[in-house]
């Protein structure tokens, strides 16, 4: 299949991100991408291009107007305010803060438009977030015109990101902007199904009132992981959308075994579904060694995963998420590729 990928991913390279009471080396890394694409080159299993610009109507159909003028605005803001460093989130209008009143301070802007501490901005973010919905977008263009399946290998990670607010290291929602843009372009139905080791929280709640996006993740237990409001079982959509969220959570250690009974079981539910278009927010971050994640598969279980998901047959689209242990980053995510290839 085709990968799409942009060098703009550089832009966004911020110096730390506060972990666990201190600044840190950023998980989500340049360095993840040149695993993925020197795997790639190494196995072949497509060629490699560049995306296509598709400008700001297909973000805007997803994203808050006055979300994305932040995003384009805040470092400079930061940076004006004698700021230094990345730009991060420190207060928030959480529950006893409660109001509709956005702040003009920058540092309370920080706060109305992103979700936590773990998101760092610097200077290139949101160029970078931009290419990242090109990379989204070109894949499920190739789809749209009779491709069986693409990867776009999309940096920063989109999965977390709402409809106005960042977090987890994602500004721009890339699988929530795919499928907009294909139901936008014909397709009735369209399924996601969120295979990184987070809960795709940002995805959950854009589609949570619509029967017409169908939404599934696979994710560490919200009692114990990130982002720890949202993945519990029972959320199961609101309105129009009840009954099209299905959340699979599961405890630390989980292995292979028991994660690949909820692929199929979300397997099945997409094909009583019957979409036009599957999405897969891939994360690799379920791998056993990944730093900050505590599912066990192994680089062998990402080939299976990838049998299985072309087995149902469907016109899939690939969308890089997470996947933090560098080293064996580009093996995991190749495995997923290769495995759908040879089962297509
Ligand atoms: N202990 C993705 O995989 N870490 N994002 C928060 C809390 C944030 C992961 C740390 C993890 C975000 C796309
Ligand atoms: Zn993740």
């Amino acid at each position: 299949m085709k990968t799409f990928y942009s060098n703009q991913h550089r832009l966004h390279a911020p110096d730390v991100e506060f972990f666990r009471g201190r600044l840190v080396p950023p998980f989500e890394k340049p360095e993840r991408m040149d695993m993925i694409i020197r795997r790639l080159h190494e196995v072949a299993p497509g060629t490699v291009l560049d995306p296509k610009d598709f400008g700001l109507p297909p973000v805007l159909a997803v994203h808050d107007a006055g979300y994305i003028r932040f995003l384009e605005t805040c470092v400079s803001e930061w940076k004006a305010a004698g700021y230094g460093g990345d730009a991060i989130a420190a207060f928030w209008p959480t529950r006893r803060l409660d109001t509709q009143n956005i702040p003009d301070d920058i540092s309370g802007k920080m706060g109305w438009y992103g979700m936590g501490t773990d998101s760092s901005l610097c200077e290139g973010t949101y160029a970078a977030a931009l290419a990242s919905k090109d990379v989204a977008l070109s894949a499920t263009q190739a789809v749209l015109d009779g491709d069986r399946a693409a990867f776009g290998l999309c940096r920063p990670p989109g999965h977390h990101a709402a409809q106005d607010q960042y977090c987890g290291y994602c500004f721009l929602n890339n699988a929530a902007i795919a499928a907009q843009y294909a139901r936008d372009h014909g397709h009735a139905r369209v399924a996601i199904f969120d295979v990184d080791f987070h809960h795709g929280n940002g995805t959950q709640d854009i589609f949570y009132h619509r029967d017409d996006v169908l939404f599934l993740s696979i994710h560490g237990h919200p009692k114990t992981s990130y982002p720890y409001f949202l993945g519990y079982a029972e959320e199961r959509g609101t309105g129009d959308g009840e009954g099209f969220n299905h959340n699979y959570p599961f405890a630390a250690g989980t292995t292979y075994d028991k994660w690949r009974g909820a692929l199929t079981d979300g397997l099945n539910k997409i094909a009583s579904f019957a979409p036009d278009m599957l999405i897969i927010s891939l994360g690799v971050d379920t791998f056993e060694n990944d730093p900050i994640s505590t599912f066990k598969l192994t680089s062998d279980d990402f080939t299976d995963m990838g049998q299985t998901i072309a087995a149902a047959g469907l016109p899939t689209v690939f969308l890089m998420e997470g996947g933090y242990a560098v080293e064996d980053v580009g093996i995991n995510v190749v495995n997923v590729l290769t495995g759908f290839d040879s089962a297509a």
